[in-house]
């Protein structure tokens, strides 16, 4: 047993001295990594999913965001929001919209605060461009990438697990298309409040050491990865070495998982 252990926290430190520097390295080459599922915002009718990153380096973002099953054919705005509990609104935000339950995106703004950068595919980024919907994605399903300057309030935010990205947009009634049946927008009186509410949301949080699983960052990563997983694996070999004895399960498919 003792020597199972010794053999561990040798394992250990190999991990730490391969991983270190290589994880230094790309963190001064490609920015810090952050990342998030994007999850439908409740009550708001939504059936899509998505998933986001962002890599900090000073107040450069490279942001990307990959959505799913969104309302087709429409624009959707999309932020980091800031400087609010760096949260997702849950079903209590709810509030009655036009005779209907629903969370619009000011019903939300204690969870995910106020928009810190607008998600544009070009030009202003700033909150001035928080409804331009002539330059964002449109679209059930797209993929989004570009490196924009942030504020340092949304940088800080960024690093300090309070930001929150938001895409916007939902079809409340099933109807295919942006309705009134929520009324006119709190935003803008002049859009529907269904062009404006929230459809899927997700607080960014500091990748794991090793990188993510999905997105860029991932490939620009690969080699730190190797070095982590090269670590990992030694330590896998180990801890199963100890409870060999202990745990003598079958290869199943579960065991992989
Ligand atoms: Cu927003």
């Amino acid at each position: 047993m003792r020597k199972a252990i010794y053999c561990l926290a040798a394992a250990g430190t190999l991990g730490l001295s391969a991983g270190l520097p290589a994880t230094a390295l790309a963190d001064s080459s490609a920015g810090t990594g952050y990342q998030t599922s994007l999850s439908p915002v409740p009550t708001n009718h939504v059936t899509g999913s998505g998933s986001a990153t962002v890599s900090l380096s000073g107040d450069q973002a490279t942001v990307t965001v990959d959505t799913t099953g969104l309302l087709a054919g429409v624009p959707h705005a999309m932020h980091i929001h800031v400087d609010g509990m760096g949260t997702c609104p849950t079903a209590a935000a709810a509030t009655d919209l036009n005779g209907h339950t629903a969370i619009s995106t000011t019903d939300g703004h204690p969870a995910y605060g106020m928009i810190g950068t607008s998600l544009t595919t070009s030009g202003d980024t700033s909150p001035n461009s928080g409804l331009a919907v002539d330059r964002f994605p449109t679209g059930s399903s797209f993929h989004y990438q570009r490196t924009l300057t942030v504020t340092d309030d949304v940088a800080g935010n960024i690093r300090d697990g309070k930001a929150v990205i938001v895409v916007h947009g939902i079809d409340y009634d099933g109807s295919g298309k942006f309705t009134n049946v929520l009324g006119a927008s709190d935003l803008d009186p002049k859009l529907p409040q269904t062009a404006t509410a929230p459809a899927l949301c997700g607080a960014l949080h500091a990748m794991p050491a090793g990188g993510a699983a999905t997105g860029s960052g991932a490939t620009q990563h690969r080699p730190d990865n190797a070095g982590l997983i090269a670590g990992g694996s030694f330590l896998l070999i180990a801890a199963g070495a100890g409870t060999w004895v202990l745990r003598r399960r079958p290869p199943t498919g579960a065991d992989r998982s």
